[in-house]
């Protein structure tokens, strides 16, 4: 990887399960889901972009939680809220070392990606004015479009994007030209969820610096797929999803660097972010406490902390790597099968290929793979822009975790020369 990309901090190497296929059959293990068949075969479960499966491990924190430990934190003197809040702040701490944030103040706890991104524009975005521009890239997830069109409409901001070239890279040179004097937020996605290409967001993120502009980093695929390093990446916020990550649905994380995060105004009213508060005025808890109103998802927050602890046992750099020799071989596999396009093909990719075949619907593709037990996701991937700039209505996708298989990409491309071979 370059240092652009952001995953320095993660170099490419051989991941020891490589060498030791019983290793990743250990580790096939720890996740329950993955000894099921699907239609009468065994699951080949490629689809780890939209979520990824559970090890047993997420699955037993959250049962001996609900079993043992349940009680509402931030609010009790009882044993077990005490118990409970202290089991929820450590996952806080878990999760500031594994992105590296100098403080746990700076982990706020979120339902997930799109909520973390809609929390800043709804926070953040309040002070944009008639005339201020936003920019993200074509090549953005719904979520990372949706949440400032909204902001644009509310405020008269106005939302750009930077065009990617045809092979699904930005153009950096197009990117700095369109960081004006008048643009006062950028939010970009690291690692596409449509295309694989890994964007060199230190780099970006540095053009954006030296003029003013704060960036968020939509970390919802590089997060569970390269690993970030927030002080490395010196981004203003990041965000992604616990259920991308083996853990949870339901819980992501918002980072932000502490300075801002003081200065926005909250995103949700409600019970445990506040201070002091009469009828006339309320004021506020610190951060982070002040972005998590309610009663907060604990028990989803707990298994994201096991998902952590996981993770970190196998070690990134391992998964990355594994997951790039997956992504390299089923690359070459799928490019040999007649009709076959692959759509994207940055120099720098992760964990996803996207490929269409010419005269079929990527949902037929999909249909006749989930027959042979083979998970994979067909359609817009919910980046409609990004279809629209290939002039397809979506494309057939085989997302990567760390659990899958040389012998599950020779599935998957047996199945797909099946369906090429079908419809010809
Ligand atoms: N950003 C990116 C890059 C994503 O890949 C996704 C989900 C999101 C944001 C939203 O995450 P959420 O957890 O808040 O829903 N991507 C996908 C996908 O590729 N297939 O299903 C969901």
């Amino acid at each position: 990887m370059s240092s652009g990309t952001g995953a320095a901090a993660i170099p490419i190497q051989r991941s020891p399960w490589d060498s030791d296929p019983a290793e990743l059959e250990r580790i096939r293990q720890d996740f329950p889901i993955l000894q099921r068949q699907v239609h009468g075969k065994p699951l080949v479960y490629l689809d780890n972009a939209a979520t990824t499966q559970k090890p047993q491990s997420v699955i037993d924190a959250i049962s001996r939680y609900y079993s043992l430990d349940n009680a509402n934190v931030h609010r009790g003197v009882h044993y077990l809220s005490q118990a409970a809040t202290e089991a929820y702040d450590t996952v806080r701490q878990k999760t500031g070392r594994f992105l590296n944030a100098r403080f746990p103040s700076e982990v706020i706890f979120t339902r997930g990606t799109t909520d973390g991104i809609n929390l800043v524009a709804q926070s953040y975005g309040r002070r944009l004015v008639p005339g201020d521009e936003i920019l993200i890239t074509e090549m953005e997830h719904h979520s990372n479009i949706i949440p400032w069109q909204l902001v644009a409409q509310q405020t008269g901001a106005v939302l750009r994007a930077a065009p990617m070239t045809d092979s699904g890279e930005i153009d950096l040179k197009e990117f700095e030209q369109l960081l004006g004097k008048q643009t006062r937020f950028v939010s970009l996605v690291h690692l596409s969820n449509a295309l694989g290409t890994v964007n060199p967001v230190k780099e970006m993120i540095g053009l954006a610096h030296e003029r003013g502009i704060p960036v968020l980093i939509d970390g919802a695929q590089s997060v569970p797929h390269l690993g970030v390093d927030v002080q490395d990446l010196d981004c203003d916020f990041l965000v992604f999803s616990g259920h991308k990550l083996y853990g949870p649905t339901g819980v992501g994380v918002l980072y932000g660097k502490e300075s801002l995060l003081e200065k926005m105004p909250p995103y949700q009213g409600g019970g445990g972010m506040i201070d002091t508060v009469s009828i006339e005025r309320s004021t506020w808890a610190p951060v982070p406490q002040k972005f998590e109103a309610g009663t907060p998802m604990i028990a989803e927050v707990i298994g994201l902390g096991a998902a952590l602890d996981y993770v970190h046992a196998l070690g990134l750099p391992s998964i990355a790597a594994w997951e790039h020799q997956l992504l390299t071989y089923a690359t070459q596999e799928l490019q040999q099968i007649p009709g076959l396009t692959l759509v994207g093909s940055a120099s720098e990719r992760a964990s996803v290929l996207s490929f269409v075949l010419e005269g079929i619907h990527p949902h037929d593709v999909g249909t006749v793979l989930d027959q042979a037990g083979i998970a994979i996701r067909a359609g817009h991937h919910c980046a409609q822009p990004t279809m629209q700039h290939f002039r397809v209505s979506g494309t057939a996708r085989a997302s990567f975790g760390l659990y899958n298989t040389m012998l599950e990409v020779d599935e998957l491309a047996a199945a797909v020369r099946g369906v090429a071979e079908m419809f010809i």
